[in-house]
């Protein structure tokens, strides 16, 4: 860490996440700079580095974690390099913020949580942003005070306006409904015990190949059944509702983000074109919080243990699409490092 204390971050990865945490880091967060940035487009990255003051270009991770004005990382690089990355970060005994997913599968994901708990303590916060939006807070905030009762059901839509060509129904699982598990549990405190994937006819927007919409079912541990209509080429906007059903009433996020506007015998609000802007604000506190916490010395947020919970979720929804059948989730015990 630099005299007075600024955190310098190295970022892994410059594609659309990575180059926006670029700008977030440079421009928005307070207390961090970019003392480094990785990817494997040696050109790219050198373009990057030279319109920053005193930040270094790498191709190689590694590299980028021994250079003196790194003292954390923020790895934004495709989800198969996560693993090495993050191991790499721990033999550096950096802080990391990881983008989700943790890694592609359960597998790769219980080694690094295997890994971290090798170390005694945590290191990592994973991107699960949505727990740092300020409507998804207010209804945990209201879930928790049980004011509306237990929760009994929970509605959510999930609707992409277009995906990137190449997008797989596989995708449409690890890549987007992920964040519906993440906050599944992190809402309910509960874990998912089993999912089942329906699918309508598909729309004929639908990219070729790809079975869109779908209806993702999970069920929780508490007996909490949970819906998510995951809709990746809606084309009107990007839109992310939740709706909890309770004994003794309801509450409900995502309609609005913008003022509503009363003209010509009409009235509505606008949609957001993408993620990066609908959850702006949520980058923007997730990065804050990271930078706070590793500054105070301290890990907080999605760890190790949801980044592994989520990957197992997923594995169990990729098979239960494949497979068009109801499909249990598997865990392992959780270790005490992530109990509360
Ligand atoms: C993308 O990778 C994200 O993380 C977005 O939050 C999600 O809405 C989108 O569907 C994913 O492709």
């Amino acid at each position: 860490m630099t005299s007075h204390g600024t955190l310098g971050v190295a970022v892994i990865g410059t594609g659309r996440m990575g180059a926006d945490h670029v700008r977030r880091l440079t421009d928005v967060t307070s207390g961090a700079r970019v003392a480094a940035v990785v990817d494997i487009d040696a050109e790219r990255v050198k373009g990057i580095a030279d319109g920053i003051e005193g930040c270094a270009a790498y191709t190689d991770p590694a590299q980028a974690m021994a250079d003196p004005g790194v003292n954390a990382v923020l790895i934004a690089s495709p989800g198969p390099a996560h693993e090495a990355a993050l191991l790499a970060a721990f033999e550096a005994d950096l802080p990391v913020l990881c983008e989700k997913p943790l890694t592609p599968d359960a597998a790769s994901a219980l080694r690094v949580l295997e890994a971290e708990q090798k170390l005694g303590h945590r290191r990592v916060q994973v991107g699960f942003m949505r727990r740092y939006d300020r409507e998804y807070m207010k209804l945990k905030a209201l879930l928790d005070s049980g004011e509306l009762g237990r929760t009994l059901m929970v509605h959510n839509r999930h609707r992409n306006a277009e995906v990137p060509p190449g997008y797989t129904n596989q995708m449409l699982i690890n890549d987007s409904v992920v964040h519906e598990m993440d906050i599944t549990r992190w809402l309910l405190d509960q874990e998912i015990t089993a999912v089942t994937v329906l699918r309508p006819r598909p729309s004929g927007n639908a990219p070729e190949g790809l079975d869109d919409p779908q209806l993702v079912i999970f069920e929780t541990e508490g007996g909490v059944l949970v819906d998510v209509e995951i809709n990746v080429r809606c084309r009107f906007g990007y839109q992310v509702q939740a709706e909890a059903v309770c004994e003794n009433g309801t509450a409900r996020m995502g309609d609005v983000h913008d003022i509503l506007v009363n003209h010509a015998g009409r009235w509505g609000g606008t949609i957001a074109p993408d993620y990066v802007e609908r959850f702006e604000d949520a980058y923007d506190r997730e990065v804050q919080a990271w930078v706070d916490a590793t500054r105070r010395g301290e890990v907080t947020g999605p760890s190790v243990w949801d980044g592994y919970a989520a990957a197992a979720v997923c594995e169990a929804g990729v098979r239960a699409q494949a497979e068009g059948r109801r499909v249990e989730v598997e865990l392992i015990e959780r270790p005490a490092l992530y109990r509360a």
